[in-house]
């Protein structure tokens, strides 16, 4: 069968690719500027599946995510259904917490569950096409191809094809067999799992506002509080180590050895048992450019940028690439070519810049951040930027906090740490020469 965009409407066709987080939300973009838009999904429609299959991990959600929400006027209810996080609590070894604020008051990050693909369908111009899965596109004809779960194949033509399908999209390969197409990816040695912390007589089992962290440098938990209660604990270590457990005694040796605080709070049982439960997943980096194919293709999201999640933004970037496709939409009137070619050249240094300080943050966890020297670190920029708050901002902040872009943000950061360097050699000239003048 095919479908084609004629219609009554001389609006042209966008599309989506992907019905994940950013796939639902730009379908709500493009379907406010009054495009007919599909979005074209590989699993099943969530709303009628009996089980849901696979992980639902819950996300922070920051600024960049909620400016992108609020566009489409979606900020409220999203931020509505989510747990505001306005901390770290670190955990160290010995059990003790300490909080970290992220910041003044109101600077909070939410924790929220994912799947919301559904939001898309508000709009009446937006069709959701569940069970369809990419087998094939030409860049040439903007034929697409898509196989159903009875193994039937449908063609489906548009005037954009936008590749939302994630780190492992199908749009993207028939980028990489043309020329001048840049591609690199990188799995880092860490795997991630993650265990569920119920709650207590119908309560928390932890301080719900908070993010809480246990570095232990090559070890590290990080937990965020859900809806209902739990907490989803995401346990990152090497895959290496990962396999060098293979029984429910290793299981709580483990634990007993660097999170001892969490085992009555998971239950020992619940270790032995869900640790074995999933295998550890892996995590993968991805960069590349240019995001579009002259005017008929553009990638988006993890399509375009798969980054580690040691800063948190994966999603807060991909939802900024909708916003950024938006402004530049306005700027060139929706003549796609010309939008397709600024946004690449615009988005592209940004999202490497998050890809490059997110993978940056993993290095540096691994290698030295254990409890004391996080909360030393968090501490010294905290207090920097108090002395100085128009000089010295922290990286974080500007990430998290702001839409500086990711390559100014990083710039800056660059700038700020050649000042105190600077000052700490002016403050060890003055002590050194001060007590030898007095000496
Ligand atoms: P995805 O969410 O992967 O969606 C892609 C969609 O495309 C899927 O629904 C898939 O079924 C569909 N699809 C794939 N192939 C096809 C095909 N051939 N045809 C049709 N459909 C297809 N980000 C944050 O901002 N904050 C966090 O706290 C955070 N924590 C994270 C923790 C972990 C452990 C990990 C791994 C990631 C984390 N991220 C976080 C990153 C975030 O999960 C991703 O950046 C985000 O999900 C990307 O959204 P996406 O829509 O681009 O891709
Ligand atoms: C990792 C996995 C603390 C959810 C980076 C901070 C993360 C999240 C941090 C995951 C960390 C790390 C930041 C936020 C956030 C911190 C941040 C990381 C949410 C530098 C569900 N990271 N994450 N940085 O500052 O900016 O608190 O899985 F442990 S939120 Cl790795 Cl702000």
């Amino acid at each position: 069968m095919e479908r084609s965009p004629e219609r009554q409407s001389k609006k042209k066709v966008v599309a989506v690719v992907g019905g994940g987080l950013v796939g639902a939300l730009n379908a709500c973009f493009f379907a406010k500027r009054g495009f007919d838009v599909e979005v074209f999904e590989t699993r099943e429609d969530i709303r009628q599946a009996k089980i849901v299959k696979g992980r639902s991990i819950n996300l922070a959600l920051s600024h960049r995510g909620r400016q992108a929400l609020k566009h489409v006027g979606m900020e409220e209810k999203i931020v509505s259904q989510g747990i505001p996080m306005h901390a770290r609590m670190i955990h160290s070894l010995s059990g003790k917490q300490s909080p970290i604020p992220y910041g003044k008051k109101g600077q909070v990050i939410l924790s929220f569950v994912t799947h919301r693909t559904e939001d898309a369908e508000t709009y009446p111009n937006t069709k959701l096409n569940f069970d369809h899965k990419l087998q094939d596109w030409s860049a040439e004809t903007g034929l697409m191809t898509f196989v159903r779960p009875d193994g039937s194949t449908e063609d489906f033509q548009a005037d954009l094809i936008v590749g939302c399908d994630g780190a492992f999209s199908a749009i993207r390969k028939q980028f990489l067999r043309r020329s001048r197409f840049n591609y690199s990816q990188t799995y880092i040695p860490h795997g991630y799992m993650e265990l569920t912390m119920p709650p207590i007589n119908g309560e928390f089992a932890m301080k719900p506002n908070y993010l809480h962290i246990w570095p232990r440098n090559t070890f590290m938990m990080i937990a965020l509080p859900n809806m209902d209660k739990t907490f989803t604990c995401t346990l990152f270590m090497p895959f290496e180590e990962f396999e060098k457990i293979t029984t429910g005694d290793e299981v709580i040796e483990f634990f007993q050895r660097y999170f001892p605080d969490t085992i009555p709070l998971i239950g020992a049982d619940a270790l032995r048992r869900d640790y074995f439960r999933l295998p550890a997943q892996a995590m993968v980096s991805v960069k590349c450019s240019p995001y579009h194919i002259g005017g008929t293709c553009v990638l988006m999201g993890d399509a375009a940028h798969a980054v580690v999640p040691f800063y948190g933004q994966g999603m807060n970037a991909g939802f900024e690439d909708c916003i950024v496709f938006d402004e530049i939409m306005d700027q060139f009137n929706e003549d796609f070519s010309a939008v397709l070619q600024e946004y690449t050249r615009v988005r592209v240094p940004d999202d490497h810049a998050i890809a490059d300080l997110a993978m940056y943050n993993y290095i540096e966890m691994r290698a030295h951040v254990n409890s004391k020297w996080f909360l030393f670190k968090k501490y010294v920029d905290n207090l920097l930027h108090f002395l100085m708050p128009r000089t010295i901002v922290p990286l974080y902040t500007m990430v998290t906090f702001t839409r500086t872009r990711y390559h100014e943000a990083v710039e800056r950061w660059h700038w700020q740490n050649k000042v105190i360097h600077l000052e700490k050699k002016c403050l060890f000239f003055l002590f050194s020469s001060g007590s030898f003048i007095f000496s």
